[in-house]
């Protein structure tokens, strides 16, 4: 039996195969025309504000991995407003910058031309996935009514002395012809087009993002973003709490000063470290005996970046200065000092005081250079494993661990002890008169019986760990020394049998030395000693520093600084941001050079100043726009003589870091910074944004709205509220999806063979969608099946078919994927969908139940699901109606077969729902009729079991 309703509807279904080619067509236009998903300030909704890393159109059009993070936030719009949000989502392109422009020169056009043809395209490929945009906001960085608001900023930020031009050494690109920011630099190479960079002393246009340091480090507390990202704010800001300590030079007035997180390592400090960069080195003061050598090595130095210089996988190199010696102030003695490129100009005062023992560098430069390496921090641990118990008195001992190695099977000896279910190496005391060599022998030759080791070496450093020692009901301070020995045969001495009950041998893998699967917490340090990483950079207790010995080395860096008048200071990595291009396809910078005033903004009235159409735009070294008179020759709008624009433009990163405003204007040419829509909208719900935008364009974004902030035009301080990232959609071989590499997937045909709800189910369907996958060409069709079975679904009336399952079971879906829509686990949303469809593909749905399902369907399908709701009768579109809800009894009660017993005799069974109470399941045995003869006595106890039986005993 079929409703009506469905009868026509499925009717027309059977002789009609399922078509995405025609119903996804019919769908967007009808949503297009309808402007379906306008959005409007002028309503009682709550507002919903989503946000999506917004494309630079490149000639080569979409691939499938694009999409996958639209597709994402297509599914939460349409997920938000059925919810009752009004939803601002909306598009825009990033159309400025380099690429665009390298292009047009390689296909002889103007970029405007290509700008607009990649915009088309971008466009059109991005309509026939179904993304539920308000295309009326749809903005363009390169269109004058947007970068009006650009230069404006720009006109602000000079205003308050924000903006600046200052000489700098910046990074230059020889294949771009143009400076680039450090942000804009990997690994030493241009991040456009993969030239190494240069450094140049240059004039530039600066933006002082370091004045709000503080704050972009501050305002990152209360952000719901990933924890990584944060992260890598944080360390690209780069604060450091140290202090700056003063050494003398002998015999010479000079002083080096250096600034150092460690200031606890000072009687550590073996050497000295200038940067070739340091203006001591210069000015002559210094009687450097070898200076030829020297300045020859700061020649050499000069040529490399400082990404380069910092990388740790290059070979550390320098030069002594010969002839003069510093005095390292905490022990009074002469110390070398050097000149060594690892050391940055750039950073700090230029200068460090080596601690070779404690530091990785400065480890790595002494072992090459054979510098002495002195040791002051003890590590110092407490075993959270075995801690210290309250009341037990403390025992120190002098303790020895023997890391002995078979070279045959390159195992570790270890000792699995059988009372305490430990794992130990074999480890005892330091007896009086006993060296830590022979004392691990000795205690192998108890422990184990073996007889012949060879000495490997003994680790360097002992440690101190705090522990209970169970085995003697004591508290332990051990200070530990480690010995490692290769095992030379397998003669053994037989063992006492005391130790035979106390442990036996086990062999261990090399990555089982740690104190995830050992007792003693020091493993943990062994075994990065072990590895040749041989030095300890945490804190601990000061060792081999006069009085300060035995001090905890935290609480010891105040008191050393104090110790030699060092003063304490916060440095930070962050450099103000380098923003002028000479480059012609950007955004002209609104300022003009006065000979009499300098430099003086553009009137705010005479914005926009439009980038001019200029014949030959390529670079040659010095800014396109200069060669144009009629753009470059004005009169000075202070002194109205006769005075030049700025000829460079701005960098797109500036561009970008204001366009999520923009968005808030019913169009961009209602836009300014006075309309109250920015505040209505922003902050920004949540924006989804590649994982390889974490630094740059998040800080600057930041910046320039602290920045608005302050100046009374935003009355909120971070944009983005709630940041998710999504994983990159590899090519089909596993790597990232590239021309070069020749596995760039188009959507276009694959759109047109399968329908685009297809491809929107398996790029969701992939797996998580924080992570990258791998294209797999079968997943389009598995998806595509999904929906031919969705297709064929069949109503049904029969009420013994519509049982209390299924629609349990679609509660438990709607509630799974209403959840999961807002964790973004789509994967896990589509396989519930998945799951409930094969139940009910067997025996058929309700009219009802079937609604419901093209509801939840419909934010991750929306052609299909819009199609087959318009089948049932309904002429209304899906985005007007109501996210269904679930009923909490439903989803959560599973039932169970209570039994119930009288007198432990079985006397009947009862459906009852799951966690129901020792009352209402006595309730429940009570009423049955069945059982309530046998209850007819005096109950004198009940016994219940929950989740599975009633004992009822009767008198
Ligand atoms: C002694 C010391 C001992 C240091 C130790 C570290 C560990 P962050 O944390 O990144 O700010 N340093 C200072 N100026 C430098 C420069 N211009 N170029 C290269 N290295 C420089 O790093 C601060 C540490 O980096 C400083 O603390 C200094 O080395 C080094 F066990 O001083 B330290
Ligand atoms: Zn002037």
């Amino acid at each position: 039996m079929k409703s009506p309703a469905f009868a026509k509807a499925s009717a027309g279904k059977q002789v009609m195969k399922y078509n995405p080619q025609k119903i996804e067509k019919k769908w967007q236009k009808r949503w297009l025309d309808e402007k379906v998903h306008k959005v409007s300030e002028e309503t009682k909704k709550q507002k919903y504000y989503q946000l999506e890393t917004f494309p630079y159109p490149s000639a080569a059009g979409l691939h499938v991995g694009h999409p996958k993070g639209y597709i994402a936030e297509d599914i939460h719009a349409r997920f938000m407003r059925m919810k009752g949000y009004e939803v601002l989502y909306t598009m825009g392109w990033d159309a400025f910058g380099l690429p665009t422009e390298n292009y047009a020169i390689k296909v002889g056009k103007s970029p405007q031309e290509v700008a607009k043809d990649n915009i088309k395209n971008f466009k059109k490929q991005l309509r026939m996935f179904g993304l539920s945009y308000d295309w009326d906001r749809e903005i363009n960085t390169s269109d004058p009514s947007y970068y009006k608001w650009t230069q404006w900023i720009f006109i602000q930020l000079f205003k308050k002395g924000l903006a600046y031009r200052a000489k700098a050494k910046v990074n230059w690109c020889p294949q771009d012809q143009t400076v680039l920011a450090n942000e804009q630099v990997v690994d030493g190479k241009c991040d456009r087009c993969g030239s190494l960079t240069e450094q140049k002393e240059m004039e530039q246009w600066f933006l002082a993002i370091t004045k709000y340091t503080e704050h972009l480090l501050e305002d990152l507390k209360g952000l719901d973003w990933p924890e990584a990202t944060i992260k890598r704010q944080q360390d690209w800001i780069g604060k450091s709490e140290g202090a700056l300590i003063k050494f003398e030079i002998r015999n010479s007035k000079s002083e080096i000063e250096v600034f150092t997180t460690r200031p606890d390592t000072l009687f550590g400090a073996t050497y000295m470290v200038l940067a070739p960069e340091n203006p001591l080195l210069a000015d002559g003061k210094l009687q450097i005996a070898n200076r030829k050598e020297v300045e020859k090595y700061i020649e050499t130095a000069s040529h490399k970046t400082e990404l380069m210089r910092q990388e740790d996988t290059k070979e550390k190199t320098g030069v002594e200065l010969k002839g003069i010696k510093a005095i390292n102030s905490a022990t009074g003695e002469e110390i070398p000092i050097w000149v060594a490129d690892y050391v940055l100009g750039s950073y700090g005062t230029g200068a460090i005081m080596a601690v070779p023992a404690h530091d990785e560098r400065d480890f790595e430069f002494a072992k090459k250079f054979n510098l002495l390496i002195k040791e002051v921090v003890m590590p110092n641990i407490v075993d959270r494993k075995n801690p210290p118990v309250k009341g037990k008195k403390f025992v120190e001992r002098e303790n020895v661990h023997a890391i002995v190695r078979n070279p045959k099977t390159d195992k570790y000896l270890a000792l699995k002890w059988k009372k305490f279910n430990w794992i130990t190496f074999p480890m005892g005391g330091i007896e009086k008169g006993e060296d830590p060599i022979s004392a691990a022998k000795r205690e192998v030759l108890e422990e184990t019986g073996f007889i012949n080791l060879k000495l490997v070496k003994v680790l360097d450093g002992r440690v101190r760990a705090e522990y209970f020692a169970a085995h003697k009901d004591e508290n332990r301070v051990a200070y530990t020394i480690t010995v490692v020995f290769d095992l030379i045969d397998y003669e053994q001495k037989n063992i006492n049998q005391k130790e035979k009950d106390d442990h036996e041998i086990i062999w261990l893998d090399r990555s089982k030395l740690n104190y995830e699967n050992m007792t003693h917490a020091e493993s943990d340090i062994w075994n990065l000693k072990l590895n040749g990483e041989n030095i300890y950079t945490g804190s601990g207790i000061l060792v081999n520093s006069g009085k300060f010995d035995g001090m905890d080395s935290e609480k010891a860096k105040e008191k050393i600084i104090e110790f030699v008048k060092g003063e304490k200071v916060t440095k930070y990595k962050l450099r103000d941001w380098s923003v002028s291009r000479q480059r012609y396809w950007g955004v002209p910078i609104p300022m003009i050079h006065c000979e009499k005033c300098g430099i003086v903004p553009i009137s705010e009235k005479d914005l926009p100043i439009k980038l001019p159409k200029i014949e030959d735009y390529r670079p040659k070294g010095k800014p396109p726009l200069a060669s144009s008179e009629k753009f470059i020759n004005v009169k000075c709008p202070e002194c109205g003589g006769p005075a030049k624009r700025d000829p460079e433009t701005l960098d797109s990163f500036v561009d970008s870091s204001w366009y999520y405003l923009a968005y808030v204007a019913p169009e961009i040419s209602n836009f300014n910074f006075q309309i109250s829509n920015i505040n209505y909208w922003m902050p920004v719900d949540l924006y989804v944004i590649g994982a390889e935008h974490t630094v740059l364009h998040l800080l600057y974004a930041r910046f320039i709205t602290k920045f608005l902030f302050d100046n009374g035009y935003l009355n909120f301080k971070e944009p983005f509220i709630k940041l998710r990232h999504l994983g990159l959609i590899r090519g089909a071989d596993g790597q990232k999806m590239s021309k070069s590499k020749d596995n760039v997937i188009n959507p276009d045909p694959l759109v047109e063979q399968w329908g685009a709800d297809a491809i929107r189910l398996y790029e969701m369907f992939m797996g998580p969608f924080e992570d990258g996958q791998p294209w797999d060409p079968r997943g389009v069709v598995g998806t595509y099946r999904f929906l031919n079975k969705i297709w064929g679904l069949k109503l049904t009336n029969n009420e013994s078919i519509t049982n209390k399952r299924i629609q349990k079971l679609l509660h438990q879906t709607i509630k799974k994927i209403t959840e999961d829509i807002q964790n973004f686990s789509f994967n896990t949303a589509i396989s519930a969908l998945m799951i409930f469809i094969n139940e009910i593909d067997k025996n058929g749905i309700f009219k009802s139940q079937y609604e419901t399902l093209l509801k939840i369907l419909f934010p991750f399908a929306p052609h299909i699901a819009q199609e087959l709701w318009e089948s049932l009768g309904n002429e209304n579109l899906l985005d007007y109606e109501s996210w269904p809800t679930w009923d909490e009894k439903l989803v959560q009660d599973e039932d169970f077969e209570l039994i119930i017993q009288v007198n432990g005799k079985l006397r009947g069974t009862v459906l009852a729902a799951k966690n129901i109470s020792q009352k209402e399941a006595e309730e429940l045995a009570q009423s049955q009729e069945l059982v309530k003869k046998w209850l007819q006595g005096n109950i004198k106890k009940i016994i219940f079991v929950p989740n599975r039986l009633i004992n009822f005993i009767v008198e």
